[in-house]
């Protein structure tokens, strides 16, 4: 039986009216693992959007990165949350928001989910690490945070919900810190039972054994989510195999953006505009994605000159 099967069970599924959290609750529990595009602003959204990704991950790394800084907590979270909100706006996707530690305690962490909430965000995961965290791919000082505060966390982050089916996604960062896989299945069934609606198992490792390992001994308690940056040869297939629910391709489009801005820069410096204009996207590609075409169209119909409004009210009502 497939992950999604056994997870369609467990959570209850949205009724007719579909909040974020009940879509992306959807496509956890869909036939396939759900692809979530990383995106750091509402240019990287819109472009994921455009391409046809059903979800999006508001990346912390991404978005400090957009925001000149470094994914170490340098960014405040009111800063992180205003770019994921620009991200949830120019989408119109159920967007998983990287909450980070909670950025403080489970006072901070209840106090960013109901803040992700009310911009419209779909879920926030929330990883298992000591504030100021840094980004797992960099050094090996990953300290674990113990597990009852963590579970603290997640049980303060479920009570401030309006929509029950926001999800909490509880990120596991044991293979991450060199604890091993023991120290990973612990932690995920104690975050299952502190409420977590899924499981975020991390991994830097170049292959997928790690979270093959992990798959495998879990058996589908709760849904599994993924980011293999560093294991991305992986064919889709072992996702499937393995019962994995969601996919993030966390950084791509930022290191593709930062890839073509440095290219631009450069070559531009050294042999001039000539030489980048072919290279890049045109005036008119920027403007049809950002539809200014449709501003054109609202402008006849409701500016000054379209309502006809004004020439047909007189200062009295007319005599009958
Ligand atoms: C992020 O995108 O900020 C993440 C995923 O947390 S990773 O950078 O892969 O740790
Ligand atoms: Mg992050």
């Amino acid at each position: 039986m497939s992950t999604n099967g056994a997870t369609q069970r467990q959570w209850s599924m949205a009724g007719t009216e579909s909040s974020p959290g009940s879509r992306l609750r959807a496509l956890l529990n869909g036939p396939e693992p759900a692809v979530l595009m990383g995106a750091h602003d509402g240019l990287s959204a819109r472009v994921a959007a455009e391409a046809g990704f059903p979800a999006l991950w508001a990346s912390g790394l991404c978005i400090s990165t957009a925001l000149g800084v470094r994914d170490s907590d340098e960014a405040s979270w009111t800063e992180l949350l205003d770019m994921a909100a620009r991200v949830v706006e120019a989408s119109g996707l159920p967007v998983l928001v990287d909450g980070d530690t909670g950025h403080g305690n489970f006072n901070t962490a209840r106090r960013f989910t109901a803040r992700a909430e009310r911009i419209g965000a779909a879920g926030v995961c929330l990883e298992d690490k000591l504030f100021p965290k840094m980004n797992s791919f960099v050094g090996d000082g990953h300290e674990l945070a113990p597990i009852g505060e963590f579970c603290g966390k997640i049980a303060a982050c479920r009570e401030v919900l309006v929509d029950p089916e926001f999800v909490v996604v509880a990120r596991i960062e044991a293979l991450i810190a060199g604890a091993g896989l023991e120290e990973a299945l612990r932690r995920a069934e104690a975050y299952r039972q502190a409420g977590a609606d899924a499981i975020f198992i991390h991994s830097r490792k170049s292959t997928v054994k790690e979270i093959a390992l992990f798959a495998e001994e879990w058996r589908s308690r709760l849904p599994l989510v993924i980011a293999p940056t560093t294991y991305h040869a992986t064919p889709m297939k072992e996702y499937v195999r393995l019962g994995i629910s969601g996919v993030i391709w966390a950084n791509q489009s930022m290191r593709a953006s930062l890839a073509a801005m440095r290219e631009a820069c450069r070559s531009l410096r050294r042999d001039g505009p000539v030489a980048v204009e072919a290279g890049i996207a045109s005036l008119d590609e920027l403007f049809s994605l950002m539809k200014y075409q449709k501003l054109a169209e609202d402008e006849k119909r409701y500016g000054e000159e379209a309502s006809g409004i004004a020439g047909l009210v007189t200062a009295r009502e007319p005599r009958s």
